[in-house]
């Protein structure tokens, strides 16, 4: 195996760049950070970017913005190449003007925070590469989004943009996003598809559970509605050469397929309208591997690698029967570590993150998975989808 098919490359890790954490602290409605006192008498900066988020926020730090920091995680947890991405909410609560000017300042600072990171020894890859914004808000005008899809592609670090599943405000399925679709499949960036909004809050009851309800269920949720939208509006169809990426392993959108399919079949409104059974369009998507348990990897990569027996339309489900570890093996190809960082942090003190080892443990506790898969998903996977061995 060659050098840079054993590296480990983290491809879901975030930052609030200094431009942008300076913004949010000029903000005095959430999403926002701003510094109050602690009992102790010292200054501390908190973070307000969930809805419904409790009004004292949650502690931020340097792990958020400071690029040294972002190097020292990795160096802790053996992570070789991060592909780095601005955390939620983006840009999506500004009018279009500012959106348009601040995603264009943010792709210039990113490129350069990647630019000038340093060398992976014995190559030619550098440490940290990423994922550009768009100015995707209300209002926008379409040349703004192709002109800053343009500027990234223009950018030798970005190999990508990272966007949350509002679109221009209709979401993804919305028309109004096909030239958008069209100029990010022709200019070969992959698009990160992450939540932000999660499902409606009425859902998860009075009890006090912290942030776990929206986070554990309602992000995925949300990924997973926008992702069948997405596949139900004919997008895969148009654009099959779009490289989507799916936040943590594509919601409950691996397990619900098959029932997707269903509903399409029995559904007169849609029968006809798509190229292919639901569950084929899984065989075109990737899927992050921030999903904490190996038998929730084997089933993703099942589900993935079973896609190509509903090629056609009708396919029957005894197609997917004799699939096994050849199957299993096949969709491991579209599966990627990631670490969500600097997000799930431990509570107490620990020499590595909880959060990071149990994504890297899943890795390797996947049943039918040999040693080419497990280093596939741990990095040579990000190096093909990137485009990183030539980089
Ligand atoms: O803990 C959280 O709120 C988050 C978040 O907002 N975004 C994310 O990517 N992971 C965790």
């Amino acid at each position: 195996m060659a050098a840079a098919q054993r590296l480990l490359v983290d491809i879901h890790t975030h930052v609030y760049l200094p431009r942008y954490a300076s913004f949010l602290r000029s903000r005095t409605a959430a999403p926002r950070i701003f510094s109050r006192t602690t009992p102790q008498g010292l200054t501390e900066e908190r973070l307000l970017i969930l809805e419904g988020e409790p009004s004292e926020g949650r502690p931020v730090g340097p792990q958020y913005w400071e690029r040294d920091e972002k190097l020292r995680f990795m160096d802790k947890h053996g992570i070789d190449v991060s592909v780095v991405s601005s955390a939620n909410p983006w840009l999506d609560f500004l009018p279009a003007a500012t959106a348009h000017s601040l995603a264009n300042e943010l792709n210039v600072d990113l490129e350069a925070y990647c630019s000038t990171s340093p060398g992976v020894p014995g190559s030619m890859l550098r440490r940290l590469y990423g994922f550009g914004l768009l100015p995707l808000v209300p209002e926008v005008a379409v040349s703004s989004l192709l002109e800053t899809v343009q500027q990234i592609a223009a950018l030798p670090h970005l190999k990508g943009i990272i966007m949350g599943t509002r679109g221009v405000g209709r979401g993804l399925d919305d028309e109004r996003l096909e030239p958008v679709w069209a100029a990010l499949e022709k200019a070969g960036l992959v698009v990160f598809l992450h939540p932000h909004y999660g499902v409606d809050g009425r859902a998860w009851g009075e009890k006090e559970n912290g942030h776990v309800l929206p986070l554990a269920l309602g992000f995925p949720f949300e990924t997973t509605i926008a992702t069948t939208r997405m596949i139900l509006a004919g997008v895969l169809d148009r654009y099959p050469a779009l490289k989507l990426l799916l936040a943590h392993s594509g919601g409950a959108l691996p397990q619900l397929s098959s029932r997707l399919a269903s509903c399409i079949a029995h559904d007169p409104a849609v029968t006809a309208r798509l190229q292919h059974d639901a569950r084929f369009y899984l065989g075109r998507l990737y899927f992050d591997a921030v999903a904490y348990g190996s038998e929730e990897l084997g089933f993703v990569s099942d589900v993935i690698g079973r896609a190509g027996k509903y090629a056609e339309r009708g396919a029957s489900a005894a197609a997917s029967r004799d699939g096994g570890a050849e199957q299993r093996r096949r969709g491991s190809a579209r599966v990627l570590f990631g670490t969500d960082h600097p997000f799930f942090p431990p509570l107490g003190e620990s020499a590595k993150w909880k959060s990071v080892v149990e994504n890297l443990e899943a890795i390797d506790g996947v049943w039918g998975w040999g040693d080419a898969e497990k280093q596939a998903v741990r990095g040579g996977n990000a190096l093909a989808l990137f485009d990183l061995h030539s980089s």
